[in-house]
């Protein structure tokens, strides 16, 4: 039997809320097929280990995850902790060292959810945006002078390379070809940016001659919002910057319902590092602590995991059981209208997970 050892790093607010319950749920689904097991490491790194440390996680943290086959990541982000130190403490602080470079964010309409968009109806809206994930805006490159006087200035410099660009971009046609539609959307801003964005949209436009199935176009990011929102039956497959897609995402999972059942993946495509799977969602600090969050993203990630090493039965059935769950409006938490909560949506899809195929 195979053992999969994961890192699970809930981190803080309802990070360690929805951690707790992917965790049961993938448990549920090991203990159920017999083929796979998993062992789980659990790791308190985040704001509260920050306090006592002075660090959101150990210097040799790096060296402690490594071997894993995956990592299921919560949220990093603590009320008394600026947030620029908890994200580049710990989430940054994975993804860059690990060459996480594609982060893939799909985005449909599950059943039982309504999208604010008058005219969507569920199927019309599927995407995956693909969200270069190592450089561009978060290189992380830039600084400050005269700090708090007068004269100061402060640059956020966006960095990409060839290679990189090269890399995300191949990335994102092969998941295009993938999808029955074959239809990858381009996002730029290379009218206003006229260096790095440039570049973007030159090797965008050579990759695509390495896939003649694809078809591709091209869309600046503030158009791309009025095209999501008015015409999202357009759209499958979207490939933007870090920052871009960033912010594209947050939109597409509203666009979907909530910010609550979205999933993303930090993929090394290359897998000489773990990948990294996690809700989209932050720690929400505004319900943090209630028990209401919703796990659905979490449990979404959870499939993408599952995909990721290969356990495809596995992953199906614990999609199948998200969908069933959602279909019903009663086990809806407050984020979708509904009255559930983390625990009550749980211990359903643990239910459901169990009467797949049963
Ligand atoms: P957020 O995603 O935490 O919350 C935005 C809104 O969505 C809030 O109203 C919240 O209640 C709601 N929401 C999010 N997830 C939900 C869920 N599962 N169920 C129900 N409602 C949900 O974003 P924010 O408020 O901008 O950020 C809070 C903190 O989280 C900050 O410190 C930020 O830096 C951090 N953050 C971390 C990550 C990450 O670790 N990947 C991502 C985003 C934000
Ligand atoms: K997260
Ligand atoms: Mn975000």
């Amino acid at each position: 039997m195979k053992t999969y050892k994961i890192a699970a790093i809930p981190g803080d607010g309802i990070g360690t809320e929805v951690i707790d319950a992917g965790v049961e749920a993938l448990q549920a689904l090991a203990n159920r097929d017999g083929s796979f097991s998993f062992e789980f490491d659990h790791f308190d790194w985040g704001g509260d280990y920050y306090k006592k440390h002075g660090r959101m996680m150990p210097e040799d943290g790096l060296e402690q995850i490594r071997n894993h086959d995956a990592i299921l990541f919560g949220s990093a982000g603590h009320p008394d902790i600026p947030d620029h130190v908890t994200l580049w403490g710990l989430r940054l602080a994975i993804c860059q060292p690990f060459d996480q470079y594609a982060n893939v964010r799909p985005t449909r309409v599950l059943p039982g959810i309504t999208s604010p968009l008058r005219k969507v109806i569920g199927p019309e809206l599927n995407w995956v945006i693909v969200r270069e994930n190592s450089e561009g805006e978060y290189a992380g490159v830039g600084g400050r002078v005269h700090q708090g006087l007068p004269e100061e200035a402060a640059t956020d410099l966006s960095l990409m390379t060839r290679a990189g660009v090269t890399r995300i971009m191949r990335f994102a046609f092969k998941l295009a070809q993938s999808r029955p539609r074959k239809l990858l959307t381009v996002v730029t801003k290379s009218n206003a940016q006229r260096y790095a964005m440039v570049m973007w949209d030159e090797i965008a436009a050579e990759v695509a001659k390495e896939f003649p199935d694809v078809t591709s176009d091209k869309m600046l990011v503030d158009a791309m919002t009025m095209r999501m929102t008015l015409k999202p039956e357009t759209l499958d497959t979207i490939v933007a910057t870090n920052l871009h897609a960033d912010i594209l995402s947050d939109l597409a999972a509203s666009l979907a319902g909530s910010l609550g059942i979205a999933p993303t993946a930090n993929i090394n495509p290359e897998r000489k590092f773990p990948s990294m799977f996690e809700p989209i969602h932050g720690s929400a600090f505004d319900i943090m602590g209630k028990g209401i969050a919703n796990p659905v993203g979490t449990f979404w990630s959870a499939v993408m995991m599952l995909d990721h090493l290969g356990e495809h039965a596995a992953a199906e059935n614990l999609m199948k059981a998200i969908e069933r769950v959602t279909a019903n409006t009663d086990l809806h938490t407050p984020d979708l209208g509904g009255q559930a909560n983390t625990r009550i949506v749980t211990d359903a899809v643990l239910t459901a997970i169990r009467s797949e195929n049963a």
